[in-house]
């Protein structure tokens, strides 16, 4: 079949991945790249997260790109951490910047990735029902765009609103409601601190309970927003060589290294400082690793809710109990909000939902909690199962990935030639912004190689994407991630194997990886040359 249109690059999806490896391919390769996305607007993440209270967990000044110099002299925020509309706002000016928009199209999802062996090209589909034919496929999906949604019994006899935090209809305000909120992950912790301010009762349903430190977030003045701007280089060179990317030093103490006094001191200097990377990673080096300093973080956590909470028993139901090892959460003020006489704690661990009726939630021991709006946030699938993607031989992805999902460095796997996965399975685990940059850069020169050689398509061999993913497994099991039961292993959703979509081993270490693979002529990864499919 004739394709609509050829191109030589086609990226899927249009929030910080995507928006950069358009810039990369069709700017400074000069490819003709088209960039898809099934949202009206571009941002990904922060188009689709609209809820009240949405905002970003990592530092403003870290929670951005790097590769654009005199925006980052130019571009102000507010806080320090960045409202959702500020994040959008900014990625809609770095696209109007660099000129991408002619080349994204919107409101177009892409329903099937067909790899097609004797022409090497990628044959994409779309809901547009046009037909699309490219040399290369950048999958930019992102780690957490497919809400995952529970099946509640009743919920068609509900009379009020039920409402996915990802996809928050446009106007609907929460003042003066009576809010029942599902989850209270990293999007239900922010809801529940700035919906209780206007809700005239908030119910919050918790099936976990949480460890949530102090944002410490705050207006910023013009000296920080100068210091930062004057110091970007050393920033952006901090940032690449740490583990988390969050712009602070991580700690090389062990908090069992040191006495009980001191450990105190250290969490409380961090509790007071804000931001929860900090608390998990910049007091000591071990919490993550050693059952002894992950339980006295948990401890001193603990006794803050107790010291926080006015009431005993919601104290207790809030107190988490397993190890402190899911991505870490920050918030201003979310234990004092179960202070407030207009918010409500249910623990559905103890008490679990049984039914929704016309305008209520019952919970097992009969109790019936009156609300007009259901607000689920219940997080994501992490998952590219999805979409009909099939490589060489007709390979679904759902059939590579039946037994391990895996991707070499994140970014390649075997039976898909010439498709790169921006944060793909196993990709590093960070602040997003700079991981993102350093896949893509990476896969820009990978692209430049091939091209540059006259390949028609490079792939990466199956040996390394099995030691590659081996390598995540043994990482993350030297450390507690896995005992904590979180989306960080896709533990989230029923059915789905536990294990470890990323690698722990912190971005310096990742880019090294990178750098090793690229400087030796990717050893890893195979080159065929065809004359008849290289491009012109
Ligand atoms: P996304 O932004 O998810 O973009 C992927 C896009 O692909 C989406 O627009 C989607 O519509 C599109 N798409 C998917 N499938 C298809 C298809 N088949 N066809 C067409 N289009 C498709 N990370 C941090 O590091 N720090 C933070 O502080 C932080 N805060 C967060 C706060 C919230 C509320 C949420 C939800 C996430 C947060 N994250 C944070 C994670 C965040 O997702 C990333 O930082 C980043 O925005 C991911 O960018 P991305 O381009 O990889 O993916
Ligand atoms: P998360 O972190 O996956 O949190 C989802 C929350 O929803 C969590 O509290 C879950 O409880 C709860 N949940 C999920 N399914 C159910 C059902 N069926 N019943 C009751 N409760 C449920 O998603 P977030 O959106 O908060 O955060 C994702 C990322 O976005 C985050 O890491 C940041 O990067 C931003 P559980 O803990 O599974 O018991």
């Amino acid at each position: 079949m004739e394709p609509d249109t050829s191109l030589d690059a086609i990226v899927i999806g249009a929030g910080f991945a995507g928006i950069y490896a358009l810039h990369k391919l069709r700017n400074e390769l000069g490819l003709a790249v088209r960039c898809f996305d099934k949202a009206d607007g571009v941002g990904g993440t922060w188009h689709w997260n609209r809820y009240p209270g949405a905002k970003s967990d990592s530092e403003g000044f870290v929670y951005r790109y790097s590769f654009d110099k005199e925006m980052l002299q130019q571009w102000s925020w507010t806080n320090r951490y960045l409202e959702q509309a500020e994040v959008l706002e900014y990625l809609n000016a770095v696209v109007d910047r660099h000129d991408l928009r002619r080349d994204i199209q919107l409101e177009t999802a892409v329903t099937s990735a067909r790899w097609d062996d004797s022409l090497a090209r990628w044959e994409v589909r779309t809901d547009s029902s046009k037909v699309y034919r490219s040399k290369y496929l950048i999958t930019a999906l992102g780690v957490l765009s497919e809400p995952n949604t529970p099946e509640i019994p009743g919920i068609e006899q509900f009379s009020g609103q039920v409402v996915h935090t990802s996809r928050w209809p446009e106007g609907l305000d929460v003042a003066g409601r009576k809010v029942g909120v599902i989850g209270t992950g990293s999007t239900g912790t922010q809801f529940i601190c700035t919906a209780a301010e206007t809700a005239q009762q908030l119910t919050v349903f918790q099936r976990t309970a949480q460890y949530s430190i102090p944002s410490g977030n705050g207006p910023i003045d013009q000296e920080y927003l100068d210091r930062c701007r004057s110091n970007y280089d050393a920033i952006w060179d901090q940032v690449r060589n740490s583990i988390v990317g969050c712009g602070f030093e991580e700690s090389t103490v062990s908090a069992t290294s040191v006495s009980e006094a001191e450990r105190t001191r250290v969490f409380e200097e961090s509790w007071q400082r804000g931001n929860a990377f900090h608390f998990m990673f910049g007091t000591f080096n071990d919490i993550i690793f050693d059952p002894a300093a992950n339980l006295a973080a948990a401890d001193f956590v603990r006794d803050k809710i107790a010291a926080i909470v006015d009431d005993p028993d919601t104290a207790r139901k809030l107190m988490p109990s397993g190890y402190y090892a899911t991505r870490p959460i920050a918030n201003k003020g979310y234990y004092e909000t179960f202070n407030r006489p207009n918010v409500s704690l249910v623990s559905i661990k103890d008490n679990p939902i049984t039914r929704l009726t016309e305008n209520a939630v019952v919970t097992a021991d009969g109790t019936e909690h009156e609300i007009d709006l259901l607000v689920l946030a219940t997080g994501f699938d992490a998952g590219y199962k999805k979409m009909h993607l099939t490589g060489r031989d007709g390979t679904p992805i759902s059939e590579l990935w039946n037994e391990t999902t895996a991707a070499y460095l994140g970014i390649a796997t075997h039976q898909f030639p010439n498709m790169f996965m921006v944060y793909g399975p196993n990709s590093v685990f960070t602040n997003l912004p700079p991981g993102i940059e350093t896949q893509v850069e990476w896969i820009t020169e990978l692209i430049r190689q091939a091209e540059t050689q006259g390949s028609a398509t490079v792939e990466a061999d199956e040996t390394a994407v099995r030691t590659w993913a081996q390598l995540c497994d043994d990482i993350a099991n030297a450390s507690l991630f896995p005992k904590a039961h979180s989306w960080i292993f896709g533990a989230n959703i029923p059915g789905k194997t536990s294990r470890a979509l990323f690698y722990f081993a912190g971005l310096g270490n990742y880019r090294r990886v990178l750098a090793d693979e690229a400087d030796a002529d990717y050893p890893n990864f195979t080159f065929r040359s065809d004359d008849h499919t290289s491009l012109e």
